[in-house]
């Protein structure tokens, strides 16, 4: 051997493994949700021995839906890792939840030769993920030199969270973890990635407008959507309601972001200022079918004027003619609305605001005789008011909810009051995100969540208690148990031997699950027992699950949303 050729042997040698995971360490990613398997069992190992942290799941599902709600909590991309085809495929749906809720994160996959994939011969686990994964992504990239890791997650990072964040794919070929590089040639292919959702300042003009047409308003109203509540520019937005006096509606994530108890809420006269409100001004919510399109009956027949904070500039006249669209990132374009709020800025009418206080004061009175009914067995309302009674003096706690009516009631009942800290079903109204998001936050935050589930939506990523249970996380899932989806009453009409579409086993012991893996389990058929099971669970900070047994024949098809199904047009004779 020669000198040189001795010299370059010896010189320090890296590799994919190494790239991938100094690239991410470079950019301040110090977490992977994930689930091992052929080709990168070897970089989640690499990403432990590096110092970062691997959550392994059971399904990545839950992985991805963990690492979206990571990327919500923190405007940081949220790491999935899975394998090729099937492993992706799993994952694929949490990277469309993601996008489609404007969550930043990055779904990276192994996937298999490139030649045999793209010449169909059929490979081990074979399957073409990057065209698959681009039409439920916000971009999709795919690396084939080891030189361009740097390049190929820096673009990823960058497309996840600037402008509208959403979701991102990365391929990595398993022959590109396994190409070498020159140590040195591959330190100074990495990119730290500068200012990577940078600021985006409105237009003076369009903040004038948007001013004008609010100080036009004899009814005004703001609704703060997710939007809001992911830009963290909490300050700043309860100073623009509090200066202003107008009263605010917060979607479900955004509740929080002011206290749910605030004077100005006005959640509890939703459906009378929907109708009522004449000029309305949206911080981060879309006028999707969450807020009936913008339109229509929930919206009242006066005439209404809209103003829309986003920056998604195509946002703007989705639904309806939005009059002054506020295109930047909330915080500038809220700060320069509070800027222009001067000593001209007339406070709404009492006449207003006293209407709606009126309203608030008639509904809050009839759901307080509701919830003080303690119908046996539990129903939704008697359950909840005993978690809202628990959770009341602990703001810090992350509080997931799924399901239809257990979502529904819960979300209207629980009353949040900090910001970001109500995690549930989105923008898809999605079943299965609960484990997912629970493991997230508690992983991201180090605080306890609760996650107050619909029997099925806790089926969708049950599996995952034994992750919470590994990990030891002090998540408490309280699983509301109807017997079924939505209710467990029905019945199959021909007397055969199935039951019906909508019914589970009668009467499960969900507490049982999680004692397989060493968590503790509660059985509570009263609103004290739920209380008192979901106080120690708390104060133990360990993995626990309450089954909570609820009447069956309480709530309603759908919950909220029974008007969504389809009617049967016609009877068969
Ligand atoms: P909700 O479901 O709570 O009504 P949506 O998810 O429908 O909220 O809307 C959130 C909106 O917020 C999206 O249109 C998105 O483009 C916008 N958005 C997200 N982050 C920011 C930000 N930092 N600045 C401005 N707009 C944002
Ligand atoms: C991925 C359809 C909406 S709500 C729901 C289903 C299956 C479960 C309702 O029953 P649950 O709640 O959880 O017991 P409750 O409080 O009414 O008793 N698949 C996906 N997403 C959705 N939304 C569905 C199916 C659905």
């Amino acid at each position: 051997m020669t000198n040189e050729a001795l010299s370059q042997g010896s010189r320090e040698q890296t590799d994919g493994f190494h790239l991938v995971i100094d690239a991410l360490k470079l950019n301040d990613i110090d977490t992977i949700f994930g689930l091992v398997g052929i080709p990168i069992t070897d970089l989640a190992r690499l990403a432990q021995a590096e110092g970062m942290r691997f959550i392994g799941f059971r399904h990545e599902q839950h992985a991805g839906n963990a690492a979206a709600i990571a990327g919500y909590m923190t405007q940081k991309p949220g790491i999935c890792l899975t394998v090729s085809a099937p492993g992706f495929l799993n994952g694929l749906t949490a990277l469309a939840n993601a996008t489609t809720n404007c969550f930043p994160m990055i779904l990276i996959s192994g996937s298999s030769e490139r030649e045999i994939v793209d010449l169909q011969q059929g490979d081990y686990e074979e399957m073409d993920q990057l065209a698959a994964a681009k039409p439920y992504a916000k971009a999709a990239y795919r690396v084939l030199h080891a030189e361009d890791i740097g390049v190929g997650v820096a673009r990823a990072i960058r497309a996840a969270v600037s402008g509208r964040p959403g979701g991102v794919y990365l391929d990595l070929p398993a022959k590109l973890l396994a190409q070498s590089l020159d140590a040195e040639q591959g330190r100074k292919s990495l990119i730290k990635v500068v200012d990577a959702a940078p600021r985006q300042i409105p237009a003076p003009e369009s903040v004038k407008r948007a001013l004008d047409v609010l100080k036009s308003a004899k009814r005004p109203l703001i609704l703060l959507g997710k939007g809001a509540a992911y830009a963290q520019a909490d300050a700043d937005i309860r100073a623009f309601v509090e200066k202003t006096g107008i009263p605010y509606l917060p979607m479900s994530m955004a509740k929080g972001l002011l206290p749910d108890s605030h004077v100005q809420s006005a959640s509890a006269a939703r459906s009378y200022v929907l109708a009522e409100a004449d000029v309305v001004l949206l911080i981060g919510a879309r006028l999707n079918w969450l807020l009936a399109h913008g339109k229509g009956k929930t919206w009242g027949s006066a005439p209404k004027q809209f103003i829309q904070v986003d920056i998604a500039p195509t946002e703007i006249d989705s639904n309806v003619a939005i009059a002054a669209p506020l295109i930047g990132d909330i915080g500038s374009c809220v700060s320069a609305l509070l800027a222009g709020v001067d000593a001209g800025f007339a406070k709404p009418s009492a006449e207003w605001t006293g209407a709606i206080a009126e309203r608030k004061d008639k509904n809050l009175t009839k759901m307080a005789a509701t919830l003080a009914l303690n119908p046996s067995p539990m129903n939704f309302h008697s359950a909840l008011r005993a978690i809202r009674d628990v959770l009341k003096p602990r703001p810090d706690i992350y509080v997931v909810n799924e399901g239809a009516n257990t979502l529904d009631f819960a979300r209207s009942i629980i009353d949040m009051a900090e910001p970001r800290k109500r995690l549930d079903s989105g923008t898809w109204g999605i079943m299965g995100i609960g484990m997912g998001y629970a493991i997230g936050a508690a992983v991201t935050s180090g605080k306890p969540v609760v996650a107050i589930e619909g029997d099925s939506a806790f089926g969708f990523s049950g599996m995952e208690i034994e992750t919470i249970c590994r990990y030891q996380l002090p998540v408490c899932t309280i699983v509301f148990n109807n017997n079924g989806v939505y209710r467990g009453t029905d019945v199959n009409p021909t007397g055969g031997k199935d039951v019906a579409p909508t019914v589970f086993v009668k009467g499960a012991r969900y507490d049982k699950m999680i004692e397989a893996f060493g968590g503790k389990g509660y059985h509570a058929t009263t609103p004290d027992e739920l209380a008192a099971a979901l106080v120690e669970a708390i104060a133990s900070g360990k993995p626990a699950l309450i089954n909570a047994v609820i009447d069956e024949a309480a709530g309603t098809e759908s919950g909220r949303l029974t008007n969504l199904n389809p009617q049967l047009a016609a009877k068969k004779k």
